[in-house]
């Protein structure tokens, strides 16, 4: 098998779809890397799942045209989804004829790839379908695999260059189940089956995965990946390297579909690197990877406080380790603070700070730097989130400082002016415990629904609100 012969984005997270602004940037993205799939089927676009028998209005096909035009001249070919499991009846020809009319459209205008995404719906068939097939699970798999199989014939007879795609309603894990049994006897040999890996979003995908699964379904699996997709946790970023993907994954499957973010371009960090691994999967180091994103997309000024921030949104269902260096960093100030060693907690104040002074330079820098607007917008929340934060762990390190100056650290004693903050300096008179509720309620005025560097930053001001008291 041709490593990772199918490389490709598959525009299929719940939350808003993306705009034909984002789609336009994606693929020319892809198109300048070794991506050769581009897959539209966002959840939330309710012709494509809730409304699916309806057809697309014009203003819609105008995007589609638009996508299809760029991708005219170029390896990347379109694959167009359809997601009718929320109330489908599998044995229903007027459903099949619906199918068909929906991809019709598009076949018109020259596609030929098709992929039916069966993820996420009720497992128990409709009457009509229970009628014809029994219930269970493999009931469900033959009555979803026969209706596969139809597609799969009539589209063959229409031209060979057909290609159908089935996401299965079992889409994770490893296990021969009768649901599985049932597909791998009903859709096509030809017919790849998705598969999601171990897991929903795997923290590891490994060959031998890869193989237990093919040999369930009689036919190597099609990776839907679930990294960088954020749609579960909308407040984050997912803005680290690919990880935990086997080099030897390139023999095992078909390729794999990337599922980014509902941020279109700031998904391109984890996709430069996805491109990497594709490519070269042997020689994959994520670290390195990682810099090369930041460059290529940070560009000469800004790729360094591109990667500066993407350490502060690394973590993920794949990677736990949240910006080391800031860990690091809080985790000497703490130490040193509860020894209560003046000298040692002098050097971690000024570490800390060091760091603090860093991170509150990146909303500046990108927002000067950044050659691409368009990915400027989509950090801007998270950027503004960041710059409210450090400027609170700035005053909340000050005042700890202080705190520990009037010998309040070990002894964990409250003390009087332990100023901070403009205001709080002008009044002069803020004790420990006016401090504490200050950070306390500024912390609690900050715009909710973001999350940077997983809550460490404010996790440092809650602690200093808690000794300050
Ligand atoms: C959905 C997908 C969603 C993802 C992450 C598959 C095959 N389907 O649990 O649309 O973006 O999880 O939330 C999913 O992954 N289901």
């Amino acid at each position: 098998m041709p490593p990772f012969q199918i490389r490709g984005v598959i525009e299929g997270f719940y939350g808003r779809p993306w705009t034909p602004r984002d789609r336009r940037e994606v693929v020319t993205f892809m198109k300048q890397r070794g991506f050769n799939e581009y897959v539209y089927a966002p959840k939330d676009d309710p012709y494509h799942r809730k409304r699916w028998r309806e057809p697309y209005p014009k203003v819609e096909m105008i995007t589609f045209d638009d996508v299809l035009s760029y991708l005219r001249h170029g390896a990347v070919r379109f694959v167009f989804g359809l997601s009718p499991g929320l109330d489908i009846v599998y044995s229903d020809p007027q459903d099949e004829a619906a199918i068909w009319r929906k991809w019709d459209v598009l076949w018109e205008r020259g596609v030929r790839r098709f992929l039916l995404a069966l993820d996420d719906v009720d497992p128990v068939l409709r009457p009509a379908d229970a009628a014809a097939y029994g219930e269970g699970p493999a009931a469900l798999g033959r009555a979803q695999g026969e209706l596969v199989a139809r597609l799969w014939e009539a589209g063959r007879a229409r031209d060979p260059e057909f290609r159908l795609y089935f996401c299965p309603t079992e889409y994770h894990g490893t296990e021969p189940t009768p649901y599985r049994a049932a597909l791998a006897a009903t859709v096509p040999a030809e017919v790849p089956i998705i598969w999601t890996g171990p897991r929903v979003v795997s923290p590891e995908i490994r060959a031998d995965d890869a193989r237990a699964i093919a040999r369930v379904l009689g036919r190597p699996p099609l990776i839907w990946d679930n990294y960088p997709v954020n749609d579960f946790r909308p407040e984050r970023l997912f803005l680290g390297p690919i990880r935990g993907r086997e080099a030897a994954l390139a023999e095992s499957c078909l390729g794999v579909w990337i599922n980014p973010m509902v941020q279109a371009t700031a998904s391109e960090l984890a996709l430069h690197t996805w491109d990497l691994f594709l490519t070269a999967p042997e020689a994959y180091d994520p670290q390195a990877a990682w810099e090369d994103a930041a460059r290529a997309i940070g560009g000469r000024h800004a790729w360094e406080a591109l990667l500066r921030f993407a350490e502060l949104n690394q973590s993920s269902r794949l990677w736990d380790a949240e910006a080391p260096r800031l860990k690091a960093a809080l985790d000497a100030f703490w130490a040193a603070f509860e020894a209560g060693e003046a000298a040692r907690l002098d050097a971690a104040c000024v570490d800390l700070d060091r760091m603090w002074e860093e991170i509150a330079s990146l909303p500046e820098e990108l927002e000067a730097h950044l050659p691409r607007r368009d990915l400027y917008g989509e950090l801007r929340p998270w950027l503004e989130r960041l710059a409210a934060e450090v400027d609170l762990a700035r005053r909340a390190l000050e005042a700890l400082r202080r705190h520990a100056a009037h010998g309040g650290a070990a002894a964990g004693a409250a003390r009087e002016d332990a100023a901070v903050g403009a205001g709080a300096a002008g009044a002069g008179v803020a004790g420990g415990a006016g401090v504490s509720a200050e950070l306390r309620a500024a912390l609690e005025a900050l715009p909710a629904g973001r999350v940077v560097a997983e809550g460490m930053i404010a996790g440092f001001v809650r602690r200093a609100a808690e000794v300050l008291v």
